[in-house]
């Protein structure tokens, strides 16, 4: 059996600080906005914050571009600000979780302002090279010196190449997010003592753990070769799980995380089990979780804008594969939504007629599968994707790039064409400002929001949804005290049932004498299920559902639609 640990049975809720509460009318969110929603957390449940970066920051990636990682970005407050804001979780027992953002900085951050004029300790603290001769590559290259083209064909996340050219210093700089986002060179041990005095600065100031941005691409291959330029993201192999990330998490636990009362969370894109299973536990580099991609990715094909039809079998197998993967020597994290995601009752639910039933399938789901669910913010209110009509809606960086791209090689004739993948995988879709209620601009703010609110605010808000016990937002408080209540929901071995049943996602979770059984029907219509032979249903009764059904499980039963039920061992 795992061990206790206080972050194994918490529940994390995820604050995007632009778009949570904006407090003083400028239109974004700020940390006096949220500290005077600290109660409306608490009335959730929730037992910690996962607070996106605050850190100052230009905003180019909305504060994934950090300047500077020890002050508050101006807009948002400053540290007296934020200290109110820890306090406050503190009092009421919710603990806080700071974003790491370390594989890059802004290219403001004075470390690149110096390294590109080669001062002193800072001239290798990014990833700097000469270009290659212009005749001797194929691949497409950012502008540079005539006669040059970039170092190698490595390409960005965000599209086009991965390197841009820095008239100042005379050589390239490699950015694996977008070009205002150098990459730190991890090879330098003087960057990775930096990194290491800034966590514990922030663990001095009393945080709770951290999650750490895109951790699993710190470390590239030595002498950074070209990639395979038909595999999906060229070079993504030469820098995703990379030869020395478990080198460097090793170091960085030894010199700051040795306390495993913190939580650590690692997000890894392209981390596959195996690899995961080096990230956490107690053998492997000490991180608490990670935020593997498998079930949020399997839809997309050769890149994520074809995001389309998705079945749930695989959806049930890439799930259950990481359930067991990390069983013994592990954990996992659950999310189906996060600020880089399209909101999960419209990728995965209904957002239309079924849109209360499907919001509660799903957090039923993430609240009893084994491991730490992630609640992002509006997510307990069913908040679904927007509608951006225009390309003057969009704001997300990513999205902006492609769009052009889209144009610029002739994929698309116009915005029109690109539209739908916009409204389909967009992050701007988790980025609408957070509805509390029916008033302008739905109570997020007095002036002009800086991303338009989602027109549905006046029927779904937080107002509404805490005057109605119906609403998604009170089943989820149930959620989250269920899974307080039963060490089985935490603790539990999980088995999947049915595996090749399309309709039905079935499993039972069992901790010694405590059993349960979760039932969720993923159709819009009503489905038969029949309980395997060898689940055990004396003494199951059930212990939360989001439709009126028996309170004692039957052999075989019909569902409704996105009807879900749990039966719990009292
Ligand atoms: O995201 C990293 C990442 O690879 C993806 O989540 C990515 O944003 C998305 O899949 C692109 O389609 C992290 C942050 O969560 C994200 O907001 C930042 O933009 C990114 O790192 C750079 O810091």
């Amino acid at each position: 059996e795992a061990d206790r640990l206080w972050w194994k049975e918490a529940v994390v809720y995820q604050i995007y600080p632009k778009s949570f509460d904006d407090s003083d009318g400028d239109g974004v969110g700020d940390l006096q906005g949220i500290t005077e929603k600290v109660d409306y957390l608490d009335d959730l449940g929730v037992d910690a914050v996962w607070l996106c970066p605050v850190y100052e920051s230009p905003q180019t990636d909305n504060g994934y571009d950090i300047s500077d990682y020890r002050s508050i970005h101006h807009a948002y407050g400053d540290m007296d600000d934020w200290r109110d804001l820890l306090d406050a979780l503190h009092e009421r027992d919710i603990r806080l979780i700071m974003d790491l953002v370390v594989n890059h900085t802004s290219d403001e951050h004075e470390w690149f302002q110096q390294s590109r004029r080669r001062e002193g300790a800072f001239e290798d603290y990014y990833i700097w090279r000469d270009g290659r001769p212009a005749e001797e590559a194929d691949y497409d290259t950012a502008d540079g010196p005539a006669d040059e083209v970039a170092p190698n064909n490595w390409e960005s996340v965000f599209g086009g190449p991965a390197w841009a050219y820095d008239e100042e210093r005379g050589q390239w700089y490699l950015h694996l997010f977008d070009e205002e986002q150098p990459d730190l060179n991890w090879r330098n041990p003087d960057v990775r003592e930096s990194v290491y005095e800034m966590m514990n600065w922030w663990l001095s100031q009393g945080i709770d753990g951290f999650r750490m941005d895109v951790i699993n691409l710190i470390s590239k291959t030595e002498g950074l070769p070209d990639g395979d330029a038909e595999s999906g993201q060229t070079g993504a192999k030469h820098f995703v799980n990379g030869p020395n990330v478990h080198n460097y998490l090793q170091e960085m636990n030894d010199e700051v995380l040795s306390d495993d009362s913190l939580l650590t969370v690692g997000e890894t894109p392209g981390a596959r089990v195996g690899d995961a299973r080096q990230y956490v536990g107690p053998d492997g580099d000490g991180l608490s979780m990670v935020f593997q991609f498998e079930h949020v990715t399997f839809d997309h094909d050769e890149h994520k804008w074809d995001a389309g039809d998705w079945s749930l079998v695989e959806f049930k197998e890439i799930l259950s594969k990481w359930q067991n993967g990390l069983a013994d020597d592990g954990w996992n994290s659950i999310y189906l939504n996060n600020h880089d995601q399209p909101r999960m009752v419209s990728r995965f639910g209904d957002d239309g007629e079924y849109r209360t039933e499907s919001a509660k399938l799903l957090g039923t789901l993430t609240h009893t599968l084994q491991g730490t669910p992630f609640i992002y913010q509006g997510e307990e209110l069913g908040m679904t994707n927007a509608s951006f009509a225009s390309p003057d809606d969009v704001r997300d960086v990513e999205a902006l790039n492609f769009v052009e791209e889209a144009i610029e090689d002739g994929d698309a004739a116009s915005y029109d064409d690109v539209r739908d993948a916009i409204e389909y995988v967009g992050r701007d879709n988790a980025r609408t400002p957070m509805q509390w209620d029916d008033t302008e601009n739905a109570g997020f703010t007095d002036g002009e929001p800086w991303i338009d609110c989602n027109s549905n605010y006046e029927t779904v808000n937080v107002e509404r949804a805490r005057g109605d016990e119906a609403s998604v937002w009170h089943y989820y408080r149930d959620l989250i005290e269920l899974r307080e209540e039963h060490d089985v929901l935490v603790y539990g071995e999980f088995d999947l049932l049915c595996p090749e049943d399309p309709d039905v996602f079935a499993y039972t979770r069992t901790l010694g004498t405590e059993r349960g059984l979760v039932v969720l029907n993923f159709e819009p219509e009503p489905v038969e299920f029949e309980v395997p032979a060898g689940v055990a249903l004396d003494g199951l009764e059930l212990a939360i559902a989001n439709a009126d059904v028996p309170t004692t499980p039957r052999p075989s039963f019909e569902l409704g639609p996105y009807e879900a039920r749990v039966y719990l061992t009292p």
